[in-house]
């Protein structure tokens, strides 16, 4: 097929939906479908369904070159190393990290097939971008099949302190994969501080200045890339006279609140939500005789499912849901309208359209779209953006947002509470402000 541009990815950026395949949601697809369209662009990733070998095929203008993942395959490799021992490690180990050597020689076996796949379809001088902590040592494999390809690869989550990446058994393994690209680019400034510190430590690798690294002999380029938004897209959507109508139906539908509160959020144990609803909670024993005038919506979008940590953070979300809304709810009102589901992006948009406060508290995240795309959405210039400093977001988002450490409950509560009394002036600077960089550093800038 000779792709003169091959994404390699765990998942394919399409799913089969009503008989057809359509484009997933979510915001790796959205930054790097427009990308490929532009070029002769192939896409390496999980078809979706386990035990199912697919033949390539075309959509949306890019060749879809599916890779097989068995049931055992999904269970060590996905479920196993990426989501119990990666996803935690790399997020400051919020929740214990699980490391098991059956995971480890998963993620071997399923990362080398993923870079053999690559080696099929790419131009002999094409580039692979490879995306993500499923695939770290993907960049080695792909070297040794296709030695010419130039490679990137790409990390949408934080990479950890040393102190923390050392606990991997496997370390030295993951670092040579990785810097086994021509480019490694991550969220921010810190994790490519922190993979050059390991690249320093566990491989003998030396700084060369401007941001490249020699490690045995290569130089390896190790880059500060944010990743951005289709910001026209949300605007479009967001000024479209449906989304408007809907999104005034939305509040009179909630009962017409003084100020509508909102998160969104894979149901994940790094996002915060439910230290987000002990600040509400706090927020709501504070002011119990008025706490009408505020509605808080909580999308929760499922996740991970089998995952056993995932399991006890819904229990613990919806526990808590039912204990506050058990407590102040009164007749025709409820403090907390909590969505356990994926919505329409239409519909999506509609609640970032008639929030007055996005809450986006994760405890760490690579960057966090949704805080984007909320900014994007407001087109009346008004709504606050509360934000935590742990999100990779608050390293462009600092000056329009409301930064808080989500770890401290009173202080959320509070910032929440001068989110609901700031004025109309500092509400519409802030989101100028916050717009401005939005629209400046989007998915095509990135
Ligand atoms: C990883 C990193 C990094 C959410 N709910 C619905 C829905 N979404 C879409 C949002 C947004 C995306 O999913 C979520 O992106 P985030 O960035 O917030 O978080 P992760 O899923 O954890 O993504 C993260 C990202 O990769 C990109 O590099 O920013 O740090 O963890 O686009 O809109 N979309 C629809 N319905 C929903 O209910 N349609």
């Amino acid at each position: 097929m000779d792709s003169r541009i091959v994404v390699v990815a765990n998942r394919l950026p399409v799913r089969w939906a009503d008989d057809r395949w359509e484009t997933s949601p979510g915001g790796l697809v959205r930054a790097l479908v427009p990308i490929l369209n532009e070029r002769r662009g192939a896409w390496v990733g999980w078809g979706g369904v386990a035990g199912e070998t697919m033949e390539p095929f075309g959509h949306d203008g890019i060749d879809q070159i599916p890779v097989a993942l068995s049931e055992e395959d999904l269970e060590d490799f996905y479920f196993g190393f990426c989501n119990g021992t990666l996803w935690p490690l790399y997020h400051d180990a919020v929740v214990t990290p699980d490391f098991h050597r059956h995971w480890w020689r998963a993620y071997e076996r399923v990362n080398r097939r993923y870079a053999e796949a690559v080696a099929e379809v790419i131009d002999p001088d094409g580039i692979a971008w490879v995306q993500d902590y499923q695939l770290q040592l993907a960049p080695q494999y792909i070297r040794d099949l296709a030695p010419r390809t130039k490679i990137g690869f790409y990390l949408h989550i934080p990479f950890p302190p040393v102190e923390l990446f050392s606990r991997l058994p496997w370390r030295t393994d993951i670092l040579r994969g990785l810097a086994s690209a021509d480019v490694v680019a991550f969220q921010t400034r810190r994790s490519a501080e922190n993979f050059i510190r390991c690249v320093r430590r566990y491989l003998g690798g030396v700084p060369q200045g401007q941001g490249t690294i020699d490690v045995g002999g290569r130089l390896v380029r190790v880059q500060r890339a944010p990743i951005g938004i289709d910001v026209d897209e949300f605007h479009q959507l967001a000024a479209s006279p449906e989304i408007q109508a809907k999104a005034a139906r939305l509040r009179e539908d909630l009962g017409k609140p003084d100020k509508l509160i909102l998160g969104v959020d894979r149901l994940d144990y790094t996002k915060g939500i439910d230290v987000r609803l002990k600040a509400v909670d706090t927020l709501l024993a504070w002011s119990a005789e008025h706490a009408d005038r505020y509605e808080f919506v909580q999308v929760a979008v499922p996740t991970r499912e089998s995952v056993p940590a995932y399991q006890e953070l819904r229990e613990r979300v919806e526990g808590m849901v039912g204990r506050i809304n058990g407590e102040y709810a009164r007749p025709g009102w409820s403090p907390i309208h909590y969505l356990h589901r994926s919505l329409p992006l239409e519909d999506l948009v509609t609640y970032y359209v008639a929030a007055d406060i996005m809450l986006v508290t994760p405890l760490r995240d690579g960057m966090n779209l949704v805080a984007k795309e909320y900014v994007a959405s407001r087109i009346d210039h008004d709504g606050v953006l509360i934000l935590s400093e742990f999100a990779g977001a608050a390293g462009q988002l600092h000056n329009g947002a409301l930064l808080v450490n989500p770890f401290d409950i009173q202080g959320l509560a509070d910032t929440i509470h001068s989110a609901l009394t700031m004025k109309s002036e500092e509400r519409l600077a802030r989101m100028r402000k916050l717009r401005r960089c939005v629209a400046r550093q989007n998915v095509f800038w990135w």
